[in-house]
Order: C-alpha cells, then structure tokens, then sequence
C-alpha cells in the first residue's frame, strides 16, 4: 500500500494543485483533492496519495499558520495561506480603487497578517502623484509604504528575504512584473506549469509561491472584489485606525453613522475626501457583514474580533 507523504502546495489552478515533496523538494506533484472539496489553499501544508505519473490526490491539510480569504453571501475564496505578509500592490494605473485597498488590508488584518502598501509603477509620473496622496493617507494610518516599479524594486526587495510574502491586488496592477523583477526565474516556472496542465491555466487565474533564499513570494490572480461577509458588523470599526478613538461619541449608543444626527464619524469625515471615501465602506461593510453572535463588550476588540471560518463545502469561485 502506498503511504501518504507530506509536502506544500506552490500552486493552486482552480482545482489543481502543485505539491511539492518536503522529503524531496525537487519533486512536484499535480494533485487535486480528495472529494472535490474546496478548502485547500496556496502556500497550505498537506499530506498526500501519489497516484503515479507525477499526480497525487491530497487527503488532509495541516493546521494553518494563517489564511487570507474572501466570501460574500454566494462564495467564498482561500487566496493564500501561511503567508506572514501581504504585499498590496497599486498604480496609479489602471484606475485604482481605495475600496478594495480598504477591504484587502481588513482582510489581512482580520488574518493577523502585517500588510505592506506598494506603489508601483513610480516611473508614470502623472498617475502616480495623482494616486500617492491617498495611500499616503493609510500611511498616517499605520500602513508602511514602499515605492517602486518594474526597474526599480531595491525597496521591496529588501522586505522580502525571511518571510513568507503575498502579491495581491486588482489586476493589471503589476505585480507579475514585480515578482519576475524580483525572482528571475519566476517567468520560465510560470510558464512551464501552463505547459504541464496542458495550457487549460493562465497566469492570471493561478496563484503560484517562487523561492527566495529564505521563504517565497507568492503571486496571485487580480482581485476585482474583496467579499468580507464573515466578519462581525459591530467590530468592523476596529479595522478603521481613524474611527476607533470616536466610538462611542455619537449622540445614539447604537449610531449606525448614516443619517442619524450628531454622528461623530460624520463630523469627523466632513470635508475629508479620504476620510469620508472611508466612511462609505464602513458603511457599506456594515450592510454586508453579519450581526454579532454574541455581545460586543471587548475592551480592546481589534484584537479580539470574533469572525467566521470558511466552510470547507461551500462554493468557491
Ligand atoms: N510603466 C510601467 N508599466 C508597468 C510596470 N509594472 C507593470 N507594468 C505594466 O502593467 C501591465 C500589467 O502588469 P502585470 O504585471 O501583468 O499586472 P498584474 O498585477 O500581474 O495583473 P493580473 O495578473 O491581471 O492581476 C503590463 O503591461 C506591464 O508591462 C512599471 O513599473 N512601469
Ligand atoms: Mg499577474
Ligand atoms: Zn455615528
């Protein structure tokens, strides 16, 4: 009887996965998982059945040290796992959006997992200061920032030796183009893994993880929306550095901060385009996001929030 082997998955293409052997690190298994469940994540650590010529089927997954992921009421999403950063890559072109930088850094946070903002493509001058101002502004918010571009990475480079690293953010915002600028060889291993799935993947759909001398950077497919249904409506405002120290100063103990009067946030924001472009996704969160399950009565909730985890059976997209 063939005995299970352990091993972490470098990539994930749809359901798909490359496994690579920790007992022999050169070799790499195609594998999808046992029952067709949609619970395994890039980066995860799994024990698995080969099953001869270079496949295998992975029948467990090891507790994680962290996992990123997204739902909304329809399907959820694992993006990455045991990832100790994320990188949160934006340009100023194509179009930004500070809603979804917003809900990515939640996402992150709610994981435990320290988000660094990167701002590529420095060398379009125009665009560039054109978006700076406002990820300078969740600079003031806690948030490091680190500028670069294609032909200019020395500043993220030396962020990433020692750690486990995740490039996420929406698409066409360059971040393949950073991971090849970092790791050279990165664009021969991307493209000799759409060989062996037999062209049926694209880079784009692919999240895949590259070897640093110590840990690896992992790249995954554009985000174009960042569902953050599981976590708790009344304990969002703990992801908002600005808002934290105004609760409670509303006229109403239970303000919604939408139309009621003498609302401190709104006070707060008026006249403030970032602040009151925050604002609108605390609010728009606070319609997604479930009620609580129990009393909110931490002293210190950004560090104890209660969220959800993802259920192993529903859909993924
Ligand atoms: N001028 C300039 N263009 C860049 C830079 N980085 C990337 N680009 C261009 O931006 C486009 C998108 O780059 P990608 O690296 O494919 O973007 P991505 O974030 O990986 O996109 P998805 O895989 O779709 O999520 C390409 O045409 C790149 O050549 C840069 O630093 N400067
Ligand atoms: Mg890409
Ligand atoms: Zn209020």
């Amino acid at each position: 009887m063939t005995s299970l082997l352990s091993g972490w998955v470098r990539g994930a293409f749809g359901q798909h996965f490359e496994v690579v052997s920790f007992e022999d690190p050169h070799t790499a298994v195609i594998c999808v998982r046992r029952g067709k469940r949609h619970d395994v994540a890039c980066g995860d650590h799994v024990r698995y059945l080969p099953t001869g010529s270079g496949q295998g089927v992975i029948e467990t997954i090891d507790a994680r040290q962290s996992l990123l992921w997204r739902a909304d009421h329809k399907r959820q999403k694992l993006l990455a796992a045991n990832v100790d950063r994320v990188l949160l890559v934006s340009a100023g072109e194509p179009t930004p959006s500070l809603e979804l930088i917003s809900r990515t850094l939640i996402s992150a946070e709610a994981a435990h997992i320290p988000p660094l903002l990167i701002l590529t493509k420095s060398d379009l001058q125009a665009s560039t200061a054109q978006w700076r101002p406002a990820l300078e502004y969740f600079e003031t918010l806690g948030y490091p920032l680190i500028t670069v571009n294609m032909n200019d990475t020395q500043g993220l480079r030396e962020q990433l030796e020692h750690h486990q690293s995740l490039l996420v953010g929406q698409s066409g915002m360059g971040k393949s183009t950073l991971l090849n600028a970092l790791i050279p060889g990165a664009r021969a291993a991307t493209q000799a893994i759409s060989v062996a799935l037999d062209g049926g993947c694209h880079t784009t759909t692919a999240s895949r993880a590259y070897p640093l001398t110590h840990g690896w950077l992992m790249d995954s497919p554009g985000i174009q929306s960042f569902g953050l249904g599981y976590l708790v409506a009344q304990e969002l405002i703990a992801f908002f550095p600005e808002f934290t120290s105004l609760q409670g100063q509303c006229r109403f103990p239970d303000c919604q901060h939408l139309q009621e009067p003498d609302c401190a946030l709104k006070d707060f924001v008026a006249g403030h385009p970032w602040r009151s472009l925050r604002l609108q996704t605390l609010q728009q969160l606070q319609q997604e996001c479930m009620p609580p399950l129990i009393p909110t009565s931490s002293p210190n909730r950004r560090h104890q929030r209660r969220h959800q985890r993802p259920n192993d059976e529903s859909t993924p997209q």
